[in-house]
């Protein structure tokens, strides 16, 4: 997806170009209703497409539809499309227009000037549109490249091993991701095994305070990782040198387990520290047990895709139950209700003076 240009981008651009061709022009009369039709031209086309390469929320990946949902709103996010769309739309008309004027006009500058500066107002009244989508498609593009795979979800308190025991079982090195709501990079991994491939997925640093501290878009957001998971790995360090106690950790495993319906196996990392009964034991440092860890989690694999497809149309349907069925095409831009676009801007007016 490419980068979404602000309104003075996509003005200067086009302005460039219409001038750049005007300049070819002998006569003058033909060169200037040239220049507003192709400044229109341009601009109109630019905006179509934004529009059209957005991806369609209700083509994303589940993942990636709540995160966009719970971090700007997919209400919003159409809002800002439509907006979009109006001002192609009216770029349009009102180049169209102009352009018919000019044809009976004496003073074809005048008419030239009107029509590029009502043109650059309708670009300028969604500029704040342009530059929310283009805050949303940074971070589409930086989430993690979470593929639709039989996915283990590795949770647990820091310094626990979470990153460790991905490391150790990944095929190649793991993707550092980032979250938009965290500061913290997590690892996302990858293994082959003859059933498909498996991912690894860490959980971001929102899972190192109590749940009552967490703020509400951390506590969605651990909600849609929790829902990519097909089962989760817990880990938890009995050592206590990540620096919690292990009630604690306990604590946040029930937590955790309260949260999902998938599998989840729990697992005492740092085996070679300190043991304890019970409990399924490893050391990601000397890899004792990290086999049998993978084992209890490859053996929920054959249930793959079956159970993750039918979750995925739940989580869909839950998280926008009116939406779902609304038409979101490509047209749908022309449909946006009319703004209010007689005020002129006068401001691009100097880059056009003769
Ligand atoms: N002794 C011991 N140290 C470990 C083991 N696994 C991880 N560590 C150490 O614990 C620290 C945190 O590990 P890391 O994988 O980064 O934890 P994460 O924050 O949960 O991802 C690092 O210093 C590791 O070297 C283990 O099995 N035994
Ligand atoms: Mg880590």
């Amino acid at each position: 997806m490419p980068t979404i240009p602000t309104a003075d981008e996509i003005l200067d651009r086009s302005f460039r170009r219409a001038a750049a061709k005007m300049k070819e022009k002998r006569n003058k009369d033909r060169a200037n209703n040239e220049f507003l039709m192709s400044v229109t031209a341009s601009v109109h086309d630019k905006l179509v497409s934004i529009i059209q390469k957005f991806p369609e929320m209700e083509e994303l990946p589940p993942f990636y539809f709540q995160m966009v949902d719970i971090l700007y709103g997919v209400e919003r996010l159409k809002k800002a499309l439509g907006a979009v769309g109006w001002a192609a739309k009216n770029t349009r008309e009102k180049g169209y227009q102009l352009s018919a004027k000019m044809r009976r006009s004496d003073d074809k500058i005048a008419v030239r000037k009107q029509g590029v500066a009502r043109i650059a107002s309708i670009v300028h009244q969604v500029d704040g549109e342009l530059r929310f989508l283009n805050q949303v498609r940074n971070v589409l593009r930086k989430l993690p490249h979470v593929s639709d795979e039989y996915t283990v979800v590795v949770a647990g308190y820091p310094n626990v091993g979470k990153s460790s025991f991905i490391q150790l079982v990944s095929t190649a090195t793991p993707e550092v991701a980032a979250y938009p709501f965290t500061t913290k990079g997590v690892i996302l991994g990858h293994r082959n095994e003859p059933a498909g491939r498996v991912q690894f997925v860490d959980t971001p640093g929102i899972l190192d305070r109590p749940a009552d501290e967490r703020n509400p878009i951390e506590k969605q957001a651990l909600c849609a990782l929790m829902n990519i998971a097909d089962a989760i790995l817990f880990i938890i360090d009995a050592s206590e040198h990540c620096g919690y106690q292990f009630e604690e950790q306990e604590q946040l495993r029930a937590e955790v387990e309260e949260m999902v319906s998938v599998p989840m196996v729990t697992v005492i990392n740092k085996s070679d520290l300190v043991k304890k009964e019970g409990y399924m034991l490893m050391s990601t440092k000397s890899s004792e047990g990290v086999d049998e860890v993978l084992t209890a989690l490859l053996a929920y694999q054959s249930g793959y895709p079956a159970q993750h497809l039918a979750r995925s149309a739940m989580i869909l349907e839950s998280s926008t139950p009116e939406e779902t069925t609304l038409e979101y095409s490509k047209p749908f831009y022309w449909e946006v209700e009319e703004k209010d676009s007689d005020k002129t801007d006068e401001s691009l007016e100097r880059d056009l003076q003769d």
